[in-house]
């Protein structure tokens, strides 16, 4: 067969047509916008279970699973992320979110530029993940902790692989659990293998939303497999659209879980607590040290070794344990080594 070559004109118009459709296409979606009230259903409440940018997935309130409809956004409106509570109408077409409900909460992380921006919001708690294999690092764990207080979201640690406890790592894996106690922190084990603790864990999350965090090989994918296997095939296909740049991925998804409860997951929140604090919200997720938090006597006490310094003291009369000060010290400096 020849190859065809268009001629010069054929070329011209094919453009021209593909800038009808185009045009087409936009005049469509500025209608939707622009769609008086009158057109549109009654306003109602709901939450958006998924965004892409311009457009949401929102699910009506009081409706778990159903109805759910795409909806582009008003303008003017704030970032509106999954997780939101808003207010809508219907449409022919489309839906359109009118306003948002404030947040109970927000996720915030960086953007390239550095500037915090919220990729989920009325989060209810951050599950920090951890497991026998691989070994536990208090430092990494406090990170997370200190990333969920300073986002004032309440974080929970759940040792996962609970059938990988023995008597070479029960003692230090329970001192470790009992610190974390010991500073209020709720504690559970679980094993997504046996399926131990897992009744609880599904009590437990029932009617709040929850984000997994930790790190790679605990066994966070198998954990939300186990309670609700859509998750981890829905996000494996986000983080594949995303790998292949597809631009209506959605940068997270909320999941109802049958028991009762919400989980909002994307690979990116699962990277949650890794990003950039600077040493005074450091010094703030660090739950102990807050009463003594401004008692220093430099107002820009570094806490080092300075005369006067009330976190030094509370340290030296055991108020705070000397490892979580090392922690706190070995998180500065290795976020100021961009790490
Ligand atoms: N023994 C045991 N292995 C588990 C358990 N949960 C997950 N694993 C294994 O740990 C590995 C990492 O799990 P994965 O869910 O991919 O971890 P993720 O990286 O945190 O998502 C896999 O080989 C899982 O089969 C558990 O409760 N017990
Ligand atoms: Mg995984
Ligand atoms: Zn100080």
């Amino acid at each position: 067969m020849t190859k065809r070559r268009l001629t010069k004109q054929q070329r011209l118009r094919i453009q021209e047509n593909q800038a009808k459709t185009r045009a087409q296409v936009n005049a469509q979606q500025e209608a939707d916008e622009y769609l008086s009230p009158s057109d549109l259903g009654p306003e109602q409440n709901g939450r958006v279970i998924a965004s892409y940018g311009k457009q949401v997935d929102i699910e009506p309130e009081q409706r778990t699973g159903e109805g759910i409809r795409r909806c582009h956004l008003r303008a003017n409106l704030p970032t509106i992320v999954t997780g939101d509570r808003v207010a809508w109408q219907d449409g022919e077409h489309q839906g359109v979110v009118t306003s948002q409900h404030p947040r109970k909460s927000e996720l915030c992380r960086p953007d390239n530029r550095g500037k915090l921006r919220p990729v989920a919001a009325n989060i209810d708690r951050i599950i920090i993940v951890i497991a026998p294999y691989p070994e536990p690092h208090t430092n990494l764990i406090n990170r997370y902790l200190v990333a969920a207080e300073n986002q004032s979201i309440k974080p929970v640690i759940i040792l996962n692989k609970a059938d990988l406890i023995d008597d070479n790592n029960f003692s230090h894996l329970n001192n470790m659990l009992d610190k974390y106690l010991k500073l209020g922190y709720e504690c559970f084990l679980v094993s997504a293998q046996t399926g131990e603790g897992v009744d609880r864990l599904e009590d437990y999350l029932e009617g709040l939303t929850s984000v997994f965090v930790g790190q790679s090989g605990v066994g966070k994918s198998s954990l939300l497999n186990t309670l609700s296997p859509e998750i981890n095939t829905a996000v494996g296909a986000l983080s594949a659209s995303k790998a292949k740049g597809t631009h209506t991925t959605t940068t997270s998804q909320l999941f109802h879980l049958p028991n009762g409860g919400d989980v909002i997951d994307s690979p990116g929140i699962r990277e949650f607590g890794l990003w950039h604090l600077d040493a005074a919200s450091i010094a703030n997720g660090f739950i102990e040290f807050r009463p003594f938090l401004g008692n220093c006597k430099f107002r820009d006490c570094q806490h080092q070794q300075e005369p006067g310094c009330a976190l030094c003291q509370a340290v030296e009369d055991g108020m705070i344990e000397k490892e979580r000060f090392d922690s706190y010290w070995h998180i500065v400096h290795s976020l100021e080594q961009g790490q």
